[in-house]
């Protein structure tokens, strides 16, 4: 892999993924992202790994698709290519990731932040979708997944005038879990992870799975999607484990079975 560093044992249970084009600010070509699906992919199959970070350097998570490879591509070109079908299998991973974000987070790149499941930022982190000023438009999820996380007003505005988000406003508006120092980024969320990664990879699995259903469905099929995931955790040791463990007054150990 060129563009994607991948450590599978980060820490127990939890993998790290960096974006590595450091020159280009890790703007997403078509490679890193073929990349970062088949990572994603292998990491979802390893029953060893149950959080995954994704992070990019201090200076840029992402700043966007690359713009120097789209620049001549003609309509049909980008229907043929169809590069954001790669982003279904990030949207489709069922372990947690978690993106830790510093500099910037901008077009496909706060999209990417925003296709994982939580966001810690650095105080330096700065979020926007800034497609408008180069004449296009979101294309990864931008104009859904941002109106969903802090609501149609700033979404409309974000999207069209492309102005950045610093760290705290994006947490004011709710699109960011924490916001913390430059140095504390990376510590935070691999605490976030380990976190994680310490309960029962099924029940986070289907957890996850029953959070995600409440932005693609209406309350009632949600309700009945969340009572079967809690029912079939019942299925696991883990559960068995993590209620015994409860009322023996211990720490649970779960196997993910
Ligand atoms: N694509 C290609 N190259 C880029 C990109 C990019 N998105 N962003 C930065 N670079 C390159 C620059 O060209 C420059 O390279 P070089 O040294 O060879 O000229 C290098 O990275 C450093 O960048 P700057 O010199 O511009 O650094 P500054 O600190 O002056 O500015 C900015 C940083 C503000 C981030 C600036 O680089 C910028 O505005 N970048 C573009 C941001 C943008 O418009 N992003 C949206 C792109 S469109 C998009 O994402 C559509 C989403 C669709 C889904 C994604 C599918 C993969």
């Amino acid at each position: 892999m060129e563009f994607i560093k991948l450590t599978e044992q980060f820490e127990k249970h939890v993998a790290l993924i960096e974006l590595n084009r450091p020159k280009e600010l890790n703007a997403l070509n078509l490679q890193l992202m073929q990349e970062l699906r088949d990572t994603l992919k292998q990491l979802d199959n390893n029953t060893e790994v149950r959080a995954i970070i994704i992070t990019g350097n201090e200076q840029a998570f992402a700043a966007g698709a690359d713009i120097k490879q789209m620049a001549n591509k003609t309509a049909i070109d980008m229907l043929l290519i169809d590069q954001f079908s790669t982003w279904d299998q990030i949207r489709k991973t069922r372990k947690p990731i978690i993106a830790a974000v510093s500099g910037f987070a901008l077009g496909g790149g706060c999209e990417l932040a925003m296709t994982c499941d939580m966001i810690i930022a650095s105080e330096t982190a700065k979020f926007g979708q800034p497609e408008i000023k180069i004449g296009v438009m979101p294309g990864a999820g931008g104009t859904q997944r941002l109106t969903k996380a802090i609501g149609k007003a700033k979404a409309m505005e974000l999207v069209l005038t492309g102005r950045f988000l610093s760290a705290e406003e994006a947490k004011s508006y709710g699109l960011v879990n924490k916001v913390v120092p430059v140095e504390m980024y990376m510590f935070e969320a691999t605490q976030l992870a380990k976190e994680i990664a310490a309960m029962s990879p099924i029940a986070t699995m289907l957890a996850k799975e029953a959070v995600n259903r409440s932005f693609e469905t209406f309350l009632d099929e949600g309700l009945h999607f969340e009572r079967k995931n809690f029912y079939l955790a019942f299925a696991s040791e883990d559960q068995k484990e993590g209620m015994a463990a409860f009322v023996e007054k211990r720490k649970p150990d779960f196997k993910g079975k």
